[in-house]
């Protein structure tokens, strides 16, 4: 019997689940190269540990690994149901809430090493974090694409730590109710997308479609609905997805550094979010909270026919 030591919580709505003993050894190298060691490597450990029916397509999963530079408080590899993330910034605020959980970390500033670059989190004393995230640039503004069934849509194409295309005009009100209707937009754009070769820098996938709308609450800025690969939508109001929202905000001259964002998710929750400039674009941090929900041991038995998740 494989036993897996894991602490949950959830950051405005979304899990994550953060592996705290029993992955597989990655060897050495760069976070980029066990990342992609993880990956090709363990998709039986990946899928065992955030897949039914341990878990669901909904959920974030993080390695906690040895970071890539000494001196930084940890390293972090995220995953989910399908493959691997690049950053993700709920999963940072549930992974800084996790180790002062464990009593590992205390309030004040943290270095987190991801596959893509350095994040640094302030853990408040009210329990809150803010994630300064990954430089973030929008590449190509008002791209027009045909989406069967729906016509042509305009969006942006925006580095957040993650890949996205960000559309503005909803086929629908950004309401839970409506995330069948909004999942299946989604899905129809980002395939369209994938048949008409736009991508990020360098051929990179876009893998995370996000729609915008008006806030429900006059307090924010935008609500959002964000489809990830793997097809769940993003409880939260995605870290890395407001990220990339914010690079489109600056790059349009609507946001302006010293500004705050309010990012309204499909629950209402919300994000808050400012920019300062950096060379590669902007450095957004975004602040929100995670709360811990379980921490206990996951069991692979070998005799169990579903020991390494489903689907397969
Ligand atoms: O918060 O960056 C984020 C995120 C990405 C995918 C799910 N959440």
């Amino acid at each position: 019997m494989q036993r897996v030591r894991v602490v949950d919580s959830h950051t405005a709505g979304e899990p994550t689940r953060v592996v705290i003993e029993g992955a597989p050894p990655l060897g050495d190298g760069s976070l980029a190269t066990r990342r992609e060691r993880f990956l090709r490597e363990h998709g039986d450990f990946r899928r065992a540990v955030v897949t039914e029916p341990r878990g669901s397509d909904v959920l974030v999963g993080a390695l906690l690994v040895p970071p890539d530079h000494p001196g930084r408080t940890a390293g972090a590899i995220f995953f989910n149901n399908v493959g691997g993330l690049g950053m993700c910034g709920h999963g940072t605020i549930g992974l800084v809430a996790t180790l002062a959980h464990l009593g590992r970390i205390g309030a004040g500033h943290h270095s987190i090493d991801t596959p893509v670059g350095t994040v640094e989190a302030e853990l408040r004393r009210d329990g809150r974090v803010t994630v300064r995230n990954v430089a973030s640039h929008r590449t190509r503004g008002s791209v027009a694409i045909a989406v069967p069934g729906h016509g042509a849509v305009v969006g942006d194409v925006a580095w957040g730590g993650n890949w996205f295309y960000l559309v503005r005009e909803a086929p629908c009100e950004l309401r839970v109710e409506n995330a069948p209707r909004l999942t299946a937009f989604c899905r129809a754009v980002r395939d369209a997308l994938w048949s008409a070769g736009v991508t990020g820098t360098g051929g990179a996938r876009i893998d995370h479609i996000e729609v915008s709308g008006p806030p429900f609450d006059p307090a924010n800025d935008s609500r959002n609905f964000v489809l990830c690969p793997g097809d769940a939508f993003d409880r939260s109001p995605c870290g890395t997805g407001t990220s990339a929202r914010i690079a489109c905000e600056v790059a349009d001259g609507t946001f302006r550094v010293g500004d705050v964002w309010r990012q309204e998710g499909i629950l209402g929750t919300v994000f808050e979010a400012t920019a300062e400039p950096g060379p590669d674009g902007v450095r957004p941090s975004i602040t929100g909270a995670a709360y811990v929900t379980a921490e206990t041991e996951l069991l692979f038995d070998d005799a169990d026919p579903f020991r390494s998740g489903w689907p397969p």
